[in-house]
């Protein structure tokens, strides 16, 4: 197994990237700031977890022409950010290199082939949760499990580049032959809770336990499954989207979702990802007027708080 670059030293790229280094992985965590790069290469990474912290030595390069050749390159920034990540690290890729993306919201595969049309690509989610603290350390909520999947003319193997990876570091990662539908379960769940309780400001528990808030978030909801089924998305027969919204509001009552954070933070968030591409998807069979209306009050939102310039929202 040769290098695999992740991109992007927010809290899920430096978490990662320090998981598969304390595993012996070949592994280079790319920030395009130099200054920061240099930074995180010489202090490392605190990770902060309910047991305690461990700090972990990395490497990181702001160059990605000293990085490559990457076997895999995870991207790991804020969905606005991937084409001009696709774009920084391909320096580093060949033709066989596997592209990852684990991202929220959809338009990432999109934004990846627009830099490398032929780039073979393998997409998925993850469940594991974390944040930055102001001093750069990484308060981890969760380690979850990653799906992953090939994208068009990718195989399963070259998904499993990625779960052997992972599994070499303790994560768990499954392969399916398709990820479409766990990348449209995932987006149900972001696209009902991500912009409610980032504009009302509360964790993801008050989504459930707030009647008002979860008549709103139960309708976003069914409402994203409808564009699903309507774009031929085959979400499982046993999948409800009300019951696995609220489970995720049940699993994660205490965490501020990442739309949250980043209105605080003064970040563009990823509404145009989430709520914004379901809306897109609208049809008169399947219309989505709680994703659009959702998205304009967040851009409205943003517009009010928004001071980072940071191409990759980190
Ligand atoms: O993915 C999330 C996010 O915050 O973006 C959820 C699942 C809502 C957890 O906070």
């Amino acid at each position: 197994m040769g290098r695999t670059v992740i991109v992007g030293p927010g809290a899920m790229g430096r978490l990662h990237a320090a998981l598969l280094a304390k595993a012996g992985v070949d592994v280079v965590l790319l920030d395009y700031r130099p200054e920061r790069a240099k930074d995180l290469r010489e202090r490392g990474v605190v990770l902060r977890h309910a047991s305690g912290e461990e700090h972990v030595a990395l490497s990181v390069m702001a160059n990605p022409e000293e990085v490559g050749p990457a076997d895999l390159v995870v991207l790991m920034v804020k969905a606005y950010s991937t084409e001009w990540a696709a774009r920084h690290v391909l320096a580093a890729a060949t033709d066989e290199t596997v592209w990852a993306t684990l991202q929220n919201g959809l338009g990432n595969i999109e934004s990846i082939r627009r830099v490398v049309p032929s780039a073979v690509l393998v997409a998925g989610v993850t469940t594991t949760g974390a944040n930055l603290a102001a001093d750069g350390s990484v308060n981890i909520a969760a380690v979850g499990g990653t799906i992953v999947g090939p994208i068009e003319t990718a195989s399963l193997a070259d998904a499993q580049r990625l779960s052997v990876t992972w599994q070499q570091a303790g994560l768990a990662c499954e392969v399916v032959p398709d990820p479409w539908p766990t990348i449209w379960r995932k987006l149900v769940v972001n696209a009902a809770i991500n912009p409610i309780a980032g504009l009302a400001g509360r964790p993801n528990g008050d989504v459930v336990e707030v009647d008002h808030l979860w008549r709103l978030a139960a309708a976003v909801a069914r409402e994203v499954a409808s564009v699903a089924r309507a774009e031929a998305v085959d979400l499982g027969a046993g999948f409800d989207p009300v019951e696995a919204v609220a489970e995720v509001c049940r699993l994660t009552a205490t965490n501020r979702c990442s739309l949250l954070q980043d209105l605080v933070a003064g970040r563009r968030t990823e509404i145009d990802y989430i709520n914004g591409e379901v809306a897109k998807r609208a049809s008169p069979e399947a219309s989505a007027p709680l994703c659009e209306a959702l998205t304009t009050l967040v851009e409205a939102a943003e517009a009010q708080h928004s001071s980072s310039a940071d191409p990759e929202g980190n």
